[in-house]
Protein backbone atom coordinates (compact mmCIF):
# COMPACT_ATOMS: atom_id res chain seq x y z
CA UNK A 1 0.00 0.00 0.00
CA UNK A 2 0.89 3.39 -0.26
CA UNK A 3 1.00 6.05 2.97
CA UNK A 4 1.36 9.48 3.27
CA UNK A 5 2.33 10.74 6.75
CA UNK A 6 1.77 14.29 7.46
CA UNK A 7 4.26 15.27 10.23
CA UNK A 8 3.95 18.96 11.69
CA UNK A 9 7.05 19.80 14.17
CA UNK A 10 5.64 22.07 16.66
CA UNK A 11 8.81 22.74 18.34
CA UNK A 12 10.77 19.51 19.79
CA UNK A 13 11.69 16.70 17.91
CA UNK A 14 9.12 14.23 18.96
CA UNK A 15 7.17 14.69 16.17
CA UNK A 16 9.63 14.35 13.41
CA UNK A 17 11.01 11.10 15.73
CA UNK A 18 7.55 9.29 15.94
CA UNK A 19 7.36 9.62 11.83
CA UNK A 20 10.47 8.85 11.34
CA UNK A 21 10.44 5.64 12.80
CA UNK A 22 7.07 4.51 11.72
CA UNK A 23 7.98 4.94 8.73
CA UNK A 24 10.86 3.11 8.49
CA UNK A 25 9.03 0.15 10.40
CA UNK A 26 6.18 0.41 7.67
CA UNK A 27 8.97 0.44 4.58
CA UNK A 28 11.60 -1.52 5.58
CA UNK A 29 9.91 -3.84 7.89
CA UNK A 30 6.44 -4.24 6.13
CA UNK A 31 7.34 -3.51 2.54
CA UNK A 32 4.74 -0.65 2.53
CA UNK A 33 5.46 2.34 0.16
CA UNK A 34 5.92 5.85 2.45
CA UNK A 35 5.95 9.48 1.87
CA UNK A 36 6.26 11.76 4.35
CA UNK A 37 5.69 15.21 4.25
CA UNK A 38 7.08 17.63 6.68
CA UNK A 39 6.80 21.33 7.29
CA UNK A 40 10.67 21.27 8.51
CA UNK A 41 12.50 19.29 6.69
CA UNK A 42 16.03 20.11 8.13
CA UNK A 43 15.00 18.47 11.51
CA UNK A 44 13.30 15.28 10.09
CA UNK A 45 16.59 15.11 7.67
CA UNK A 46 18.82 14.92 10.80
CA UNK A 47 17.34 12.59 12.94
CA UNK A 48 17.20 10.39 9.64
CA UNK A 49 20.64 11.15 8.95
CA UNK A 50 22.17 7.86 10.31
CA UNK A 51 20.35 5.15 9.33
CA UNK A 52 21.65 2.63 6.52
CA UNK A 53 21.21 4.37 2.80
CA UNK A 54 19.26 1.19 2.01
CA UNK A 55 16.42 1.98 4.47
CA UNK A 56 16.56 5.93 3.55
CA UNK A 57 15.94 5.72 -0.31
CA UNK A 58 13.07 3.51 -0.36
CA UNK A 59 10.97 6.84 2.04
CA UNK A 60 10.28 10.06 0.37
CA UNK A 61 10.94 12.88 3.13
CA UNK A 62 9.33 15.78 1.38
CA UNK A 63 8.39 19.20 1.65
CA UNK A 64 4.92 20.14 2.59
CA UNK A 65 3.99 22.29 0.39
CA UNK A 66 4.96 19.64 -2.72
CA UNK A 67 1.55 17.65 -1.25
CA UNK A 68 -0.50 19.83 -2.90
CA UNK A 69 -0.48 18.23 -6.83
CA UNK A 70 1.24 15.07 -6.78
CA UNK A 71 -1.38 12.74 -5.42
CA UNK A 72 -3.46 13.45 -8.26
CA UNK A 73 -1.80 10.80 -10.50
CA UNK A 74 -3.91 7.42 -9.83
CA UNK A 75 -0.14 6.04 -9.56
CA UNK A 76 0.71 8.07 -6.65
CA UNK A 77 -2.75 7.99 -5.07
CA UNK A 78 -2.40 6.83 -1.08
CA UNK A 79 -4.79 4.17 0.45
CA UNK A 80 -3.65 5.39 3.75
CA UNK A 81 -3.05 8.96 5.18
CA UNK A 82 -1.65 9.54 8.45
CA UNK A 83 -2.04 13.16 10.40
CA UNK A 84 0.54 12.37 12.59
CA UNK A 85 -0.75 14.16 16.36
CA UNK A 86 -3.82 14.94 14.58
CA UNK A 87 -1.89 17.79 12.79
CA UNK A 88 -4.71 19.14 9.94
CA UNK A 89 -4.12 17.98 6.47
CA UNK A 90 -3.32 20.82 3.93
CA UNK A 91 -6.73 22.04 2.21
CA UNK A 92 -5.46 21.52 -1.10
CA UNK A 93 -3.77 17.97 -0.61
CA UNK A 94 -7.50 17.35 0.97
CA UNK A 95 -9.31 18.70 -1.87
CA UNK A 96 -6.87 16.47 -3.83
CA UNK A 97 -7.86 13.03 -2.46
CA UNK A 98 -12.18 14.09 -2.79
CA UNK A 99 -11.49 13.74 -6.62
CA UNK A 100 -8.66 10.98 -6.31
CA UNK A 101 -9.54 7.70 -8.57
CA UNK A 102 -9.36 5.71 -4.46
CA UNK A 103 -10.07 6.58 -1.88
CA UNK A 104 -8.29 6.60 1.22
CA UNK A 105 -8.42 5.85 4.79
CA UNK A 106 -7.21 9.02 7.22
CA UNK A 107 -5.75 7.90 10.63
CA UNK A 108 -5.72 10.54 13.35
CA UNK A 109 -2.50 8.96 15.18
CA UNK A 110 -2.83 10.24 18.39
CA UNK A 111 -0.25 10.62 21.39
CA UNK A 112 0.81 7.37 23.52
CA UNK A 113 -0.65 7.24 26.93
CA UNK A 114 -1.01 4.36 29.44
CA UNK A 115 -4.50 5.31 30.14
CA UNK A 116 -6.87 3.24 30.44
CA UNK A 117 -9.88 5.36 28.80
CA UNK A 118 -7.83 5.09 25.61
CA UNK A 119 -9.07 2.13 24.62
CA UNK A 120 -12.35 3.13 24.45
CA UNK A 121 -11.68 5.52 21.94
CA UNK A 122 -9.18 3.71 20.07
CA UNK A 123 -10.03 2.61 16.42
CA UNK A 124 -13.20 4.96 16.47
CA UNK A 125 -15.04 6.50 13.64
CA UNK A 126 -14.34 9.88 13.17
CA UNK A 127 -17.08 11.10 10.70
CA UNK A 128 -16.23 13.48 8.45
CA UNK A 129 -18.04 15.94 6.18
CA UNK A 130 -16.12 15.69 2.94
CA UNK A 131 -17.18 11.49 3.04
CA UNK A 132 -13.76 10.26 3.48
CA UNK A 133 -13.28 7.77 6.17
CA UNK A 134 -11.14 8.95 8.75
CA UNK A 135 -10.20 7.05 12.25
CA UNK A 136 -8.57 7.54 15.61
CA UNK A 137 -5.72 5.34 16.68
CA UNK A 138 -3.88 5.41 20.12
CA UNK A 139 -1.22 4.20 20.51
CA UNK A 140 -0.79 2.40 23.99
CA UNK A 141 0.49 -0.51 25.94
CA UNK A 142 -2.81 -2.40 26.50
CA UNK A 143 -3.71 -5.07 24.27
CA UNK A 144 -6.48 -2.96 23.15
CA UNK A 145 -4.78 -0.09 22.25
CA UNK A 146 -2.74 0.80 19.04
CA UNK A 147 0.58 -0.22 20.45
CA UNK A 148 3.97 1.11 20.67
CA UNK A 149 6.57 1.86 18.21
CA UNK A 150 9.32 -1.10 18.53
CA UNK A 151 11.38 -0.99 15.39
CA UNK A 152 14.21 -1.39 15.23
CA UNK A 153 13.58 -3.82 17.86
CA UNK A 154 16.72 -3.57 20.12
CA UNK A 155 18.91 -6.93 20.39
CA UNK A 156 18.68 -8.66 23.43
CA UNK A 157 21.87 -8.41 25.09
CA UNK A 158 22.86 -4.03 24.40
CA UNK A 159 24.90 -3.76 20.94
CA UNK A 160 28.58 -4.21 21.76
CA UNK A 161 30.80 -1.11 22.20
CA UNK A 162 32.53 -1.99 18.99
CA UNK A 163 29.19 -0.96 16.95
CA UNK A 164 29.89 2.95 18.66
CA UNK A 165 28.94 5.52 16.12
CA UNK A 166 31.21 7.85 14.56
CA UNK A 167 29.59 11.40 16.36
CA UNK A 168 30.33 9.95 19.90
CA UNK A 169 33.74 7.95 19.23
CA UNK A 170 35.39 10.74 20.59
CA UNK A 171 33.32 11.09 23.65
CA UNK A 172 33.62 7.73 24.53
CA UNK A 173 37.34 7.44 24.13
CA UNK A 174 36.95 10.00 27.28
CA UNK A 175 34.74 7.83 29.90
CA UNK A 176 36.30 5.98 32.65
CA UNK A 177 35.28 2.52 32.67
CA UNK A 178 34.36 1.79 35.78
CA UNK A 179 32.05 5.20 36.08
CA UNK A 180 28.32 4.49 35.93
CA UNK A 181 26.64 6.30 32.67
CA UNK A 182 24.15 8.39 32.49
CA UNK A 183 22.44 9.89 29.60
CA UNK A 184 20.56 13.14 29.88
CA UNK A 185 17.71 14.46 27.81
CA UNK A 186 14.88 16.81 29.45
CA UNK A 187 12.88 19.75 29.24
CA UNK A 188 14.41 22.85 30.66
CA UNK A 189 12.65 23.00 33.82
CA UNK A 190 14.23 19.71 35.78
CA UNK A 191 16.04 20.83 38.73
CA UNK A 192 18.77 19.19 37.11
CA UNK A 193 21.57 21.52 38.95
CA UNK A 194 20.20 20.47 42.39
CA UNK A 195 20.06 16.95 40.58
CA UNK A 196 23.32 16.45 40.17
CA UNK A 197 24.73 18.24 43.23
CA UNK A 198 22.96 15.73 45.24
CA UNK A 199 24.28 13.31 42.52
CA UNK A 200 27.85 14.18 43.51
CA UNK A 201 27.01 12.86 47.05
CA UNK A 202 26.94 9.99 46.33
CA UNK A 203 30.29 7.29 46.93
CA UNK A 204 30.22 6.16 43.24
CA UNK A 205 31.77 7.54 39.90
CA UNK A 206 29.77 9.31 37.25
CA UNK A 207 29.89 9.91 33.60
CA UNK A 208 26.79 11.90 32.46
CA UNK A 209 26.34 12.28 29.07
CA UNK A 210 24.56 15.49 28.07
CA UNK A 211 22.60 15.66 24.75
CA UNK A 212 22.46 18.52 22.59
CA UNK A 213 21.75 21.95 24.50
CA UNK A 214 21.64 20.67 27.75
CA UNK A 215 25.30 21.83 28.69
CA UNK A 216 23.62 25.40 28.31
CA UNK A 217 21.02 24.50 30.88
CA UNK A 218 24.10 23.81 33.46
CA UNK A 219 25.05 27.27 32.58
CA UNK A 220 28.17 25.51 30.44
CA UNK A 221 29.62 28.30 28.02
CA UNK A 222 26.91 30.66 28.69
CA UNK A 223 27.28 31.87 32.54
CA UNK A 224 27.59 30.23 35.67
CA UNK A 225 29.01 27.35 34.77
CA UNK A 226 27.65 24.02 37.31
CA UNK A 227 30.71 23.11 39.73
CA UNK A 228 31.04 19.99 40.74
CA UNK A 229 33.72 17.57 42.18
CA UNK A 230 35.90 15.31 40.10
CA UNK A 231 34.23 11.79 40.34
CA UNK A 232 31.38 13.01 38.50
CA UNK A 233 32.07 14.40 34.73
CA UNK A 234 30.25 16.21 32.72
CA UNK A 235 30.16 15.00 28.76
CA UNK A 236 28.56 17.22 26.12
CA UNK A 237 27.36 15.74 23.36
CA UNK A 238 26.44 16.87 19.68
CA UNK A 239 22.94 16.36 18.33
CA UNK A 240 23.18 12.68 16.80
CA UNK A 241 21.05 10.73 14.29
CA UNK A 242 17.68 8.63 16.00
CA UNK A 243 20.01 4.96 15.69
CA UNK A 244 22.95 6.90 17.53
CA UNK A 245 20.35 8.35 20.26
CA UNK A 246 19.02 4.60 20.22
CA UNK A 247 22.45 3.39 20.33
CA UNK A 248 23.28 6.00 23.61
CA UNK A 249 20.47 4.57 25.47
CA UNK A 250 21.28 1.45 25.21
CA UNK A 251 24.88 1.97 26.78
CA UNK A 252 24.18 4.05 29.60
CA UNK A 253 23.04 2.66 33.12
CA UNK A 254 20.43 5.41 33.62
CA UNK A 255 18.78 7.34 31.04
CA UNK A 256 16.69 10.34 31.40
CA UNK A 257 14.45 11.02 28.61
CA UNK A 258 10.93 13.46 27.77
CA UNK A 259 8.86 12.76 25.00
CA UNK A 260 7.16 9.86 23.70
CA UNK A 261 9.69 8.29 21.48
CA UNK A 262 12.60 8.74 23.99
CA UNK A 263 10.25 7.31 26.81
CA UNK A 264 9.69 4.26 24.49
CA UNK A 265 13.42 3.62 23.38
CA UNK A 266 14.46 4.21 27.30
CA UNK A 267 12.16 0.94 27.98
CA UNK A 268 13.40 -0.78 25.21
CA UNK A 269 16.88 -0.03 26.02
CA UNK A 270 16.19 -2.43 29.18
CA UNK A 271 17.30 -0.14 31.78
CA UNK A 272 16.30 2.28 34.48
CA UNK A 273 15.28 5.82 33.77
CA UNK A 274 13.05 8.74 34.47
CA UNK A 275 10.45 10.17 32.16
CA UNK A 276 10.68 13.95 31.88
CA UNK A 277 6.92 13.94 30.96
CA UNK A 278 6.15 17.24 28.27
CA UNK A 279 4.62 19.22 30.99
CA UNK A 280 0.72 20.61 30.62
CA UNK A 281 -0.96 23.65 31.96
CA UNK A 282 -3.67 21.61 33.58
CA UNK A 283 -1.31 18.71 34.78
CA UNK A 284 -2.84 16.31 32.81
CA UNK A 285 0.93 15.19 32.42
CA UNK A 286 1.05 13.79 36.04
CA UNK A 287 -2.36 11.93 35.47
CA UNK A 288 -0.25 10.40 32.34
CA UNK A 289 2.49 9.42 34.50
CA UNK A 290 1.02 8.11 37.34
CA UNK A 291 -1.11 5.71 34.67
CA UNK A 292 2.49 4.60 33.08
CA UNK A 293 4.10 4.11 36.69
CA UNK A 294 1.00 1.78 37.57
CA UNK A 295 1.41 -0.36 34.57
CA UNK A 296 5.57 -0.56 34.90
CA UNK A 297 5.53 -1.13 38.86
CA UNK A 298 2.49 -3.83 39.17
CA UNK A 299 4.30 -7.00 40.67
CA UNK A 300 7.36 -4.61 41.91
CA UNK A 301 7.99 -4.74 45.64
CA UNK A 302 7.54 -2.08 48.37
CA UNK A 303 10.74 -0.50 48.34
CA UNK A 304 11.29 -0.69 44.35
CA UNK A 305 8.23 0.66 44.01
CA UNK A 306 8.38 3.92 46.09
CA UNK A 307 11.76 4.27 44.91
CA UNK A 308 11.13 4.44 41.48
CA UNK A 309 7.86 6.98 41.92
CA UNK A 310 10.70 8.94 43.87
CA UNK A 311 12.80 9.26 41.11
CA UNK A 312 10.04 9.32 38.62
CA UNK A 313 8.81 12.74 40.19
CA UNK A 314 12.32 14.50 40.31
CA UNK A 315 13.24 13.47 44.38
CA UNK A 316 17.16 13.61 44.78
CA UNK A 317 19.01 11.03 43.91
CA UNK A 318 20.42 10.07 47.50
CA UNK A 319 16.78 9.59 48.32
CA UNK A 320 16.55 6.36 45.97
CA UNK A 321 19.92 5.49 44.14
CA UNK A 322 20.01 2.45 46.81
CA UNK A 323 17.28 0.88 44.79
CA UNK A 324 19.54 1.04 41.61
CA UNK A 325 20.39 -2.53 40.95
CA UNK A 326 16.57 -4.08 41.93
CA UNK A 327 15.46 -0.88 39.48
CA UNK A 328 18.05 -2.60 36.95
CA UNK A 329 17.01 -5.70 36.71
CA UNK A 330 13.13 -4.66 36.62
CA UNK A 331 14.23 -2.74 33.57
CA UNK A 332 15.12 -5.80 31.83
CA UNK A 333 12.05 -7.63 32.90
CA UNK A 334 9.86 -4.70 31.73
CA UNK A 335 11.80 -4.79 28.50
CA UNK A 336 11.47 -8.75 27.87
CA UNK A 337 7.54 -7.99 29.00
CA UNK A 338 6.78 -4.96 26.82
CA UNK A 339 8.92 -6.78 23.31
CA UNK A 340 6.60 -10.20 23.94
CA UNK A 341 3.17 -8.04 24.66
CA UNK A 342 3.86 -6.14 21.11
CA UNK A 343 4.69 -9.34 19.81
CA UNK A 344 4.23 -9.30 15.50
CA UNK A 345 5.85 -5.81 15.75
CA UNK A 346 4.02 -3.39 17.93
CA UNK A 347 2.48 -0.42 16.34
CA UNK A 348 3.18 -0.29 12.29
CA UNK A 349 2.09 -3.92 12.68
CA UNK A 350 -1.51 -3.06 14.42
CA UNK A 351 -1.92 -0.41 11.81
CA UNK A 352 -1.38 -2.36 8.97
CA UNK A 353 -3.71 -5.03 10.50
CA UNK A 354 -6.46 -2.15 11.14
CA UNK A 355 -6.50 -0.23 7.99
CA UNK A 356 -5.89 -3.71 5.95
O1 LIG B 1 11.54 16.21 21.36
P1 LIG B 1 10.56 15.71 22.32
O2 LIG B 1 10.45 16.47 23.57
O3 LIG B 1 9.14 15.65 21.63
C1 LIG B 1 7.94 15.91 22.31
C2 LIG B 1 7.00 14.75 22.28
O4 LIG B 1 6.62 14.40 20.98
C3 LIG B 1 5.77 15.14 23.08
O5 LIG B 1 4.87 14.08 23.10
C4 LIG B 1 5.16 16.35 22.44
O6 LIG B 1 4.06 16.73 23.16
C5 LIG B 1 6.18 17.45 22.39
O7 LIG B 1 7.35 17.00 21.71
C6 LIG B 1 5.67 18.63 21.65
O8 LIG B 1 10.92 14.20 22.77
P2 LIG B 1 10.81 12.78 22.05
O9 LIG B 1 9.40 12.40 21.74
O10 LIG B 1 11.52 11.87 22.92
O11 LIG B 1 11.55 12.94 20.70
C7 LIG B 1 12.90 13.15 20.57
C8 LIG B 1 13.40 12.52 19.29
O12 LIG B 1 14.67 13.05 18.98
C9 LIG B 1 13.56 11.01 19.41
O13 LIG B 1 13.14 10.39 18.21
C10 LIG B 1 15.06 10.84 19.59
C11 LIG B 1 15.58 11.98 18.77
N1 LIG B 1 16.93 12.47 19.12
C12 LIG B 1 17.93 12.32 18.17
O14 LIG B 1 17.68 11.78 17.07
N2 LIG B 1 19.16 12.79 18.46
C13 LIG B 1 19.49 13.39 19.63
O15 LIG B 1 20.66 13.81 19.83
C14 LIG B 1 18.45 13.50 20.62
C15 LIG B 1 18.75 14.12 21.95
C16 LIG B 1 17.19 13.03 20.32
Amino acid sequence: MRWDIFCQIVDNYGDAGVCWRLARSLSSIHGQTVRIFCDNLPTLNLLASGVHVDIKDKIQLLPWESSFENHRHQAQAPDVVIEAFGCQLPERYLAGLLVAPKKPIIINLEYLSAEPWIVDFHGKSSPQSHGIPKYFFFPGFQDQAGGILIDPVPPSSPPSISSIPASLEKVWSQLRPHAKRISIFCYPGAPLRKWLEDLASLDQDFDILLTHGHAELLGINTGQAIQLPEHIQLHPLPFVSQDEYDWLLSQCDFNIVRGEDSFVRAQLAGKPFIWHIYPQEDRAHEVKLAAFLDLYLEGANQDLRLSTIAAMTWAMPSQWFGAIDAWSAHGEAWRAHLLKKQGGGGLAARLLAFVG
